[in-house]
């Protein structure tokens, strides 16, 4: 089961394809070594991340849930009944669905990448609320889109909860936020999941969980990445690293080299000396200002912003 917020970048590129054997390719020659995110997900991958949500260190899928439910009937009266509501990355669509109560929407589009799944997803969820009419979209919403006639005008709303927005750079974010304001095309708004900056050994610890399941997690993408480019990658000699840099206030993955090695692929072979990284990706934190600001240089402004008591995550719901 893919989990709502995990195709912050879906991909883009077919598995195993030679543009994706050309992206991962470079990435690993490069002078500093870098691997995009999205291949952090295959099926494995992915259910690697739905146990990270239920994680104690990982707090924001639970403290996201939390806001929800606490706030939700202000949640729903920004929003308003009757909605059209795009769902961004939708998976198994169960984050939305669970939203259906409280916000009433007129129409559900949920968009992901992955057809098959989200249709049967989508089949389930229109037995449960057969009030609801359903349109499901399977589309790479990483780069520009325009929504079919089928999507109603009226009151849309692109929902894009679990902090997904933190896998872009925040020049990358403007950008996204951008096209999907062209792509709606006048009026719409952003119901929009952010994780916030807070004490580094919190942030830390989150990302690097005492029982190992993240570390489980970035090590995977070296066997999906074998079996996409045909590399030997030998998961033993790499260990996971994740830590808080304060000053691009994001959270970095790498792998580390245990000991100097040599990978190969049919297209190329790359030495890691000892201690040396492939970074795997990153998780931008933002403060409740910041983020604020970025809206507002993507051309949305924000209507109102619901936290929890400690302060650790926001749902901020914008207009364009
Ligand atoms: C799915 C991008 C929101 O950044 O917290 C979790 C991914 N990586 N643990 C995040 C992730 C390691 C997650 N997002």
């Amino acid at each position: 089961v893919i989990p709502p917020d995990v195709t912050s970048r879906p991909e883009a590129i077919a598995h195993g394809s030679a543009a994706a054997i050309e992206e991962i390719s470079a990435g690993l020659l490069a002078r500093r070594a870098y691997t995009s995110p999205k291949y952090l997900y295959d099926s494995l991958g992915s259910r690697l991340f739905e146990a990270i949500c239920e994680l104690p260190e990982y707090y924001p899928t639970r403290t996201e849930a939390a806001i929800f439910e606490r706030h939700g009937a202000d949640i729903a009266r920004a929003v308003g009944a009757g909605s059209t509501l795009i769902d961004l990355g939708a998976g198994n669509c169960a984050k939305a669905a669970s939203l259906f109560p409280l916000l009433q929407p007129a129409q559900y589009v949920p968009i992901d990448i992955s057809r098959d799944f989200l249709n049967d997803a989508v089949l389930r969820l229109q037995q449960r609320f057969p009030a609801i009419e359903m349109t499901a979209l399977a589309l790479d919403f990483s780069s520009a889109f325009a929504l079919p006639d089928t999507v109603r005008q009226q009151g849309r709303v692109f929902f894009y909860p679990g902090s997904s927005i933190g896998n872009f750079a925040p020049h990358e974010a403007v950008a996204f936020l951008r096209r999907l304001r062209a792509s709606g095309a006048g009026e719409c708004s952003l119901l929009i999941g952010v994780d916030l900056v807070k004490d580094s050994a919190t942030l830390d610890a989150a990302y690097d969980d005492a029982i190992g399941v993240t570390a489980a997690f970035n090590l995977n993408m070296l066997r999906h990445v074998n079996h996409l480019i045909g590399s030997d990658f030998d998961v033993t000699q790499w260990q996971h690293r994740a830590f808080f840099n304060a000053e691009e206030s994001r959270i970095e993955m790498h792998l580390e080299a245990r000991e100097a090695l040599v990978v190969t692929w049919p297209q190329g072979e790359r030495h890691f000396a000892r201690g040396e990284r492939i970074h795997t990706e990153d998780s931008y934190k933002y403060t409740p200002r910041t983020f604020v600001e970025l809206l507002r240089d993507a051309g949305f402004a924000a209507t109102r912003t619901w936290t929890d008591d400690a302060g650790w995550f926001a749902v901020v719901h914008a207009r364009a």
